[in-house]
């Protein structure tokens, strides 16, 4: 019989893939990139958007590669998993088409509609039910933001892909707890809220687990993809923090992770809710997690700061390569200024060396106009930041961790990391950097029975095939 392969359909902020998993219970995981494609917001009829149809095609594309990849090894795909950031969605009408193109949660719309929310359900009742962190971008602020939802039905974006590759309509539950309308006790939609807001009942579809059957694919998708016909869409931890905590390769118990890219997720993973008001008044959200874990973290502003000053420096034509810049900021001396990384003011795209510069002249200190200072300030002020949230987990939860995992693309900023373990005083381990996709494929390769388990079992495998880097809060760096 072919061996078994897995597609995994994986879409960040800045960029998409999609990679071929193959998954050994002795071995772990190996990842094939077979289709990179960037992503952005972009501005579109007075908003910022995803550009939906241009990333669809290149899922299309992507599957087509990995079909025909799987083909000449003599491999079956027997399986595509679809992962994305959370929290957007678009609105699909009966005819199964979109009404717009998305908005991306940077837009600036749903801020007018927090208030006309917080009237109806205040922010006290919102959380006691759904345990959410309070985010401008929320889902039901962004529905609230809608002009009409009669005769729509809003569909997340790993949702929408699903549903665009197989006619099922769903909603994956990892993905589903960020929307601000899911009970995080229950496990199921909160019809209060739904009522109370004038949405429909069914403005979502319903729920589906990590490791369920979204359907098979379409004719057409089939005729586009070259894929066999019995190839399944399972739902994973579409919510790529989900996958990517799924993937923290922890082997003690007392771990905490921080998901490292556009944002920075800190935080600890539980068997159950805290939905307290210490927990609200500290913004720490309860999403749902792989196997009906709960991630207890708080979004922290993360490599976005970084990724625009790169953007803004190579529009002014200075293109230092990340490295040399990196090792600049390293050489700076410790203790400069810092900014609030979580501040909203840095959520919406252009400026951003001028925006962090008059953060930090707020607090009174003057940052150097150079790249390399502007690069310390970030690695100083998110290093701080998972610091405290770190502790805050801590006090939260009245759990003490021993190690710190960083994955995702922060896994590999190796001052990020070193600054990181120095300013919680724990040790870091960083890697894998691809927890996303890795989480991903896990959940598929359990579903195909080809792994067996519980969470511990997929971060055992998840960790086998990466070099795992440690970082230990002493500095490292030679006695002066
Ligand atoms: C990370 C992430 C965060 C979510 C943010 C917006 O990629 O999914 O978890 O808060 O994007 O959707």
């Amino acid at each position: 019989a072919p061996k078994t392969v897995f597609a995994a359909i994986d879409i960040g902020a800045s960029s998409g893939r999609v990679m071929l998993g193959r998954v050994s219970p002795s071995t772990g995981v190996s990842l094939e990139t077979i289709h990179r494609f960037p992503n952005g917001v972009i501005e579109l009829d007075g908003g910022l958007r995803w550009d939906f149809d241009a990333l669809f095609a290149e899922v299309l594309k992507g599957l087509a590669a990995a079909a025909s990849v799987a083909r000449g090894n003599g491999e079956r795909v027997v399986s595509i998993g679809i992962d994305t950031w959370a929290v957007d969605y678009g609105l699909v009408n009966d005819a199964g088409e979109l009404t717009s193109v998305p908005f991306s949660y940077r837009d600036e719309r749903s801020r007018a509609a927090v208030e006309r929310v917080h009237a109806v359900i205040s922010p006290e009742k919102l959380y006691a039910v759904t345990g959410l962190q309070y985010l401008q971008f929320n889902t039901l602020y962004q529905l609230a933001a809608e002009p009409n939802v009669d005769g729509v039905q809003a569909l997340l974006i790993p949702d929408l892909i699903a549903f665009l590759l197989t006619g099922e309509r769903r909603t994956e539950a990892t993905n589903a707890s960020t929307t601000g309308l899911f009970d995080a006790v229950a496990g199921e939609w909160a019809a209060e809220f739904l009522d109370a807001l004038s949405l429909p009942r069914d403005i979502f579809p319903p729920l589906i687990q990590p490791g369920e059957t979204v359907g098979t694919l379409l004719p057409s998708i089939l005729e586009q993809t070259g894929l066999p016909a019995d190839t399944r869409v399972v739902a994973v931890g579409s919510h790529d923090t989900a996958s990517a905590v799924a993937a923290v390769p922890a082997s003690q118990e007392d771990f905490a992770y921080i998901s490292s890219g556009t944002w920075s997720l800190v935080g600890v993973e539980l068997p159950h809710p805290v939905l307290t008001e210490a927990s609200r008044t500290a913004n720490f959200t309860n999403e749902r997690g792989v196997d009906g874990t709960i991630r207890y973290l708080r979004n922290v502003g993360g490599l976005w700061l970084l990724s625009e000053c790169q953007r803004a420096w190579a529009a002014e034509g200075y293109t230092q390569a990340l490295t040399a810049l990196l090792e600049s900021a390293a050489a700076l001396p410790a203790g400069g200024p810092q900014i609030n990384a979580d501040d909203p003011s840095f959520t919406a795209p252009d400026n951003m060396p001028d925006r962090i510069r008059a953060a930090v002249r707020n607090t009174g200190a003057v940052l150097a106009d150079r790249p390399a200072a502007v690069v310390r300030c970030i690695m100083d002020s998110l290093a701080a930041g998972y610091a405290r949230t770190l502790a805050d987990a801590e006090r939260l939860t009245g759990r003490s961790t021993g190690v710190v995992h960083i994955v995702g693309g922060g896994s590999q900023n190796r001052l990020l990391c070193q600054l990181t373990a120095e300013a919680a005083g724990k040790r870091v381990v960083a890697g894998p950097v691809e927890a996303t996709a890795l989480g991903n494929v896990l959940v598929q390769a359990r579903a195909a029975g080809v792994v067996t388990g519980g969470l511990a079992e997929l971060r055992a495998l998840a960790g086998a095939g990466t070099e795992l880097v440690r970082y230990e809060p002493a500095l490292l760096r030679d006695p002066v």
